[in-house]
């Protein structure tokens, strides 16, 4: 009964996380017609995906939701301070049943490729099983770290074990028991799943490029009369949230580092240290991402904690990082550099000698062999572009979105919600927003009621078309550099500098203004009849 309408379709959105179950619910509510299709059999997106074992926010529980539902707020109680993988994959899909979102989703469908038609003035999108769509809008809410990199080491085909990125994680139970497992890199992934694994395998063998910063999560239950305080008091939390700089209500201290003796920071980094949490270090001070001064004051903290957790100072020394703090995505853990004590962890350097090959059976390194059952790649995601340019998505001329942003090397948005050039398409949590660098929850939420809001606009006022004007996406691409610029986070290659993929040049893609004052950029945008796009009619009046 789908396939009948889908000529008509006034929105496709492609991905069902929590950015695509928004849109959905917020257009569907507005009247449009409009579909999902999801590569997954299910809802969740991020959390469908990323099953690995020890996964979890590392946002806190209470601010990784929705907020636009208070009767959704209060139907649901996390159980902890960062909830784990299946509990949020269970309120995604608690969402769903809710607001009865499944009947305009259609699961097991990638859309291959999207072409801007200018004569019908619609979207022609192809899926993986040949049916063809067209749609008025589209709408991409593919994330951005759903394309997972599996590196290209020489000899992997060969491998005979078991092998599993943790991006895309098996949804059958993975067994460690008895096997010699290795672990390849030490990002956020790795660090939550190298303590659970380290529990279970007969042997862990960690292969580590850059040795990180990391700091305790300090995980709890929460406390049901902490839960009723929370929930009491949401509205003045959502409006924090919203007006903060991350998406979590928390400010940085006032305060330089440098104005504090050594003793008096030792003691603020110890706090904050004790406390845990993700951002308790980063926001002690004000200046920890500004100054490589302010910022090796904290480094050093970190590394000399390392030291002390670390019983075998071998083992220590290389576990101790050496750049910027924060300008790789902090990480927060649950007893990660512990784990080095157990007997059955080996950690090797492959920075100095890195991994030449992989055998049948075997991990080849410059200097030394590893026997491995199992190989767990944790080496993380072509960020932000990655996932957009799985599709063959085409605009004005036929020109392609990879084409027009240089293979990644150098995107070009407004807002980083449209492009020019691609009229009627919309990215959620699109390159140069703030999305990663933020609470994903509360910049999905900004966006999708944003993008609603102009899809609404554009009915009442009979407009069909958007398109990004190039000035203003010249204007705000410029800004974003200028935003990175001064600060430390473009001196690191991370995923945040497209650094972590081959071929991809080094550019600070996401915007680090801070979420309440984007979106006070977005919504004066929208109060200036949306400055910046260039909004027309169209000569077919919008399908509703
Ligand atoms: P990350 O943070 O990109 O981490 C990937 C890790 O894999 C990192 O330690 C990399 O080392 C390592 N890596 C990548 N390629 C290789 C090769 N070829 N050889 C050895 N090691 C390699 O991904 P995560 O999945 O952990 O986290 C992604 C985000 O998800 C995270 O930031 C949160 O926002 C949630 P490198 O540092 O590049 O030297």
């Amino acid at each position: 009964q789908k396939s009948n309408s889908f000529n008509e379709l006034d929105a496709v959105i492609v991905g069902a996380g929590f950015s695509g179950l928004y849109m959905l619910y917020r257009l569907r509510e507005a009247g449009f017609s409009t579909c999902v299709f999801e590569a997954g059999d299910n809802v969740g997106g991020t959390w469908y995906w990323n099953r690995y074992p020890g996964a979890r926010c590392d946002v806190e529980s209470i601010y990784y939701n929705y907020t636009f539902s208070d009767e959704l707020l209060k139907e649901w109680t996390w159980s902890s301070k960062y909830a784990e993988q299946p509990e949020i994959l269970s309120y995604i899909n608690f969402v769903a049943d809710k607001f009865d979102l499944r009947r305009d989703i259609q699961f097991k469908t990638r859309v291959n490729s999207a072409q801007f038609d200018e004569e019908k003035n619609r979207w022609d999108i192809q899926l993986n099983n040949g049916q063809k769509v067209s749609a008025r809008y589209f709408i991409t809410a593919v994330g951005c770290l759903s394309a997972s990199n599996v590196p290209k080491f020489k000899g992997l085909e060969n491998f005979k074990g078991e092998w599993y990125h943790t991006g895309r994680w098996p949804h059958e139970k993975v067994e460690f028991k008895g096997k010699r497992v290795g672990v390849i890199g030490t990002g956020s992934s790795g660090i939550q799943s190298i303590p659970v694994i380290a529990k279970e395998a007969e042997h862990l063998t960690v292969f580590q490029r850059t040795p990180q910063y990391s700091t305790p999560a300090r995980n709890q239950l929460n406390d049901p009369e902490y839960t009723r305080q929370i929930r009491e008091n949401y509205s003045e939390i959502r409006n924090q949230m919203r007006s903060s700089l991350t998406g979590i209500p928390a400010v940085p201290r006032d305060r330089s580092a440098l104005d504090d003796t050594a003793e008096e920071r030792r003691r603020t980094f110890e706090a904050a240290w004790e406390k845990g949490g993700l951002l308790t270090i980063s926001y002690s001070y004000n200046d920890l991402s500004l100054t490589p001064e302010a910022n090796e004051t904290v480094a050093e903290f970190i590394r000399s904690k390392i030291r002390e957790v670390v019983k075998d100072q071998e083992v220590a020394e290389k576990l101790l990082p050496s750049f910027y703090y924060g300008t790789k995505r902090p990480i927060i853990d649950t007893d990660y550099f512990e784990t080095y004590n157990r007997e059955n962890v080996t950690l090797v350097d492959v920075k100095k000698a890195p991994i030449e090959e992989i055998t049948s059976t075997v991990v080849k390194t410059a200097d030394a062999e590893y026997e491995l059952d199992m190989i767990v790649f944790a080496t993380g995601f072509d960020a932000m572009t990655g996932p957009l340019f799985k599709m063959d998505i085409r605009g004005r001329d036929g020109v392609s979105l990879k084409e027009k942003w240089d293979g990644g090397s150098q995107t070009r948005t407004y807002l980083g919600i449209g492009t020019a050039g691609f009229p009627n398409m919309f990215m959620l949590t699109g390159p140069e927003s703030p999305s990663v660098l933020s609470n994903m929850m509360v910049s999905i939420e900004q966006h999708v009621e944003w993008v609603s809001d102009c899809i609404i606009y554009m009915r009442d006022n009979n407009k069909g078309i958007i398109e990004v004007n190039e000035e203003a996406e010249n204007a705000w691409t410029k800004h974003c550099r200028e935003v990175a610029e001064p600060t430390l986070y473009v001196k690191t290659d991370s995923w945040y500098m497209g650094a972590n993929i081959e071929g991809k040049s080094r550019g600070f893609q996401i915007y680090l203004g801070g979420v309440g004052p984007y979106r006070q950029i977005c919504d004066e945008v929208a109060e200036k009849g949306y400055e910046g796009f260039i909004l027309k009619a169209s000569e077919e009046s919008v399908v509703n």
